[in-house]
């Protein structure tokens, strides 16, 4: 049984990872010819973001129907074949669970609409207020969170697109569905579940206005969530040890990610939250522009890594994912540092206390691919925003610069492969453009040159399953005040792991005054001539070091 601490996960999103038949949209076939890629990276499990049968609004986070894959992607027994030769090659698979909401066009929805009272229980439907919606609250890809529906002179709830209805959880015939759904994939041999906006399915007895705010506060970690957690888990992947499960958790606390992690809690293995990936966001807005705060990125690291330590909770480790931009675009270096900035963010996250999940591309440095025109974008989201921000009078290059930085998609154009026509993703035309710089930046290139990104991944990877340290240490966050460096040490029995990580181009100094070390080595670098320890040393632009000491004098 694998321990998933020691564990990587290694998150494909389908569409835009393999194309095997030319369609231009990926696949899974394509996600099988990849295997030995992913083999020789070295991850234990594979996620992938939901493949079932959907309009595709919002790319499958819009499930029409839980049970088949949407024919975009295969088949169930292409899907078969992909679990079947991942096991043979030692991965695992984790799948995408969306169960705060359906799309419109599932069943339920279609039932509900057409009056059937059983299916609008379903769903959350409410009266308007004088002509208003419910409540004021706001929808996470902007405008109203309710839709208003003629024929029953009512509104429902999206606090997503309008075409993502949330499910009603107080009604156990939802419930018992969902159980369904978890226990059919469990029954086709999954082995790990990640549960898209979990911490969002409890919504507040009372619908209210939020005068402080878009209305979250009301329905995040709502009142019943724990209790709806544990139920889940007793009546599906609980019964199987072996399952692991991780949770997104959208504004949420350590509090809270405490409680849903803790293993005595029986709910979820471990969780997701996204503090650290707002710190560049202006007064918390994510449509602005701004350099990321970095202190406020290491008092985020500080709160959650010693937070969940202290009780007993455990985190998912990550920078990218299919809705962040790229992170070497965003906290490292596109230009002459690239490559030791790609590195230094790897080992910067995985040696923390928490389970570290890599995004394809994430491996060999992947940037944002730097659109220039509204048209090259297929998000939803981000083409709301486009409109909401046109409303708002801002001008057209700004807005256009802004989605440059913030939009998702920069994480969803096509896997950089090679260098041949569009990065090797497809033999037909993709159904988003491929990165600007695929030509260098790319998996053939990568793997040809042994002190690539890729192989400083892989690197990590390895020294997981071998230094308990890195899975087991307490975490204390170190240098607190230092202006350029994150630096954290772990410490396990006689062992202690020093990391030091230079998030700037400026060369710094480090003083670790109470460095007195009989013996140190050097565990992972990105640098062929990093210093030794000692209490006083300078990091070059980007450099970031972990030493493994035996014993502290
Ligand atoms: O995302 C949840 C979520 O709130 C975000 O990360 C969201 O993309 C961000 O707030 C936008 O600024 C999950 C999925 O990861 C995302 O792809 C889906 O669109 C969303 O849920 C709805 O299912």
């Amino acid at each position: 049984m694998k321990d998933f601490r020691k564990s990587v996960v290694y998150q494909i999103y389908p569409r835009s990872f393999n194309d095997s038949n030319g369609d231009g949209f990926g696949d899974l076939r394509g996600v099988i010819e990849k295997l030995d890629y992913l083999k020789e990276l070295g991850v234990d499990y594979i996620w992938l973001t939901p493949f079932y049968i959907s309009p595709q609004k919002d790319n499958g986070y819009d499930v029409a129907d839980y049970y088949h894959i949407d024919p975009s992607f295969g088949t169930m027994k292409d899907f078969e074949d992909l679990a079947h030769e991942a096991e043979i090659r030692g991965i695992d698979l984790m799948l995408d669970m969306v169960f705060n909401h359906t799309s419109t066009e599932h069943q339920w929805f279609k039932k509900a609409m057409e009056g059937e009272e059983k299916y609008k229980n379903f769903y959350i439907f409410k009266e308007g207020r004088e002509g208003q919606p419910p409540t004021n609250w706001i929808s996470k890809f902007g405008g109203s969170a309710w839709e208003y529906v003629e024929k029953f002179d009512q509104y429902y709830l999206h606090l997503f697109d309008v075409t993502q209805g949330d499910l009603d959880w107080t009604n156990s015939e939802v419930r018992e569905e969902i159980y369904q759904v978890v226990n059919f994939w469990l029954e086709k041999g999954v082995k790990g579940f990640r549960l898209d906006v979990i911490n969002l399915i409890s919504k507040p007895h009372v619908f209210e206005n939020d005068y402080l705010g878009d209305g979250r506060r009301f329905y995040t970690d709502g009142p019943n969530i724990h209790t709806y957690l544990k139920e889940l888990n007793e009546r599906s992947f609980g019964q199987h040890p072996d399952v692991i499960t991780v949770g997104e958790m959208s504004s949420t606390s350590v509090e809270q990610c405490i409680k849903y992690s803790n293993p005595t809690e029986k709910e979820l293995s471990m969780v997701f939250n996204f503090h650290h990936l707002k710190v560049d966001y202006k007064d918390g807005d994510k449509w602005s522009l701004m350099d990321f705060d970095f202190n406020m990125l290491k008092s985020i690291f500080k709160e959650w890594q010693e937070g969940m330590q202290a009780g007993n909770g455990w985190s998912a480790v990550f920078w990218c994912n299919h809705d962040q931009p790229r992170i070497v675009s965003r906290f490292g270096d596109e230009g002459e540092y690239h490559v030791q900035s790609a590195k230094m963010l790897a080992t910067s996250i995985h040696l923390m206390r928490g389970t570290p999940y890599i995004y394809q591309g994430e491996e060999f440095g992947m940037k944002n691919p730097g659109y220039t025109s509204i048209n090259q974008y297929r998000d939803v989201e981000s083409i709301n925003y486009y409109h909401i921000l046109k409303e708002q009078g801002v001008d057209e290059e700004q807005i256009l610069k802004i989605l440059r930085a913030k939009s998702r998609d920069n994480s969803r154009t096509p896997m950089q492969w090679d260098k041949s026509a569009h990065a090797g993703f497809t033999d037909g035309t993709p159904w988003i453009e491929v990165g600007a710089t695929y030509e260098s930046v790319n998996a053939t290139t990568a793997l040809a040159h042994e002190d690539s990104v890729f192989y400083h991944y892989k690197k990590l990877i390895q020294l997981r399953k071998k230094y308990d340290i890195i899975s087991e240490g307490q975490i204390e966050i170190i240098l607190d005040e230092h202006p350029q460096v994150l630096a954290y040490k772990r410490q396990l029995d006689n062992q202690t792991l020093i990391v030091l990580n230079n998030f700037y181009q400026q060369e710094i100094n480090v003083e670790l005054p109470q460095t007195r070390v009989s013996s140190s080595q050097i565990l992972i670098s990105n640098y062929s001539d990093s210093p030794t320890l000692s209490e006083n040393l300078i990091l070059r632009p980007y450099e970031s070091v972990a030493y493994l000491i035996m014993k502290t004098l």
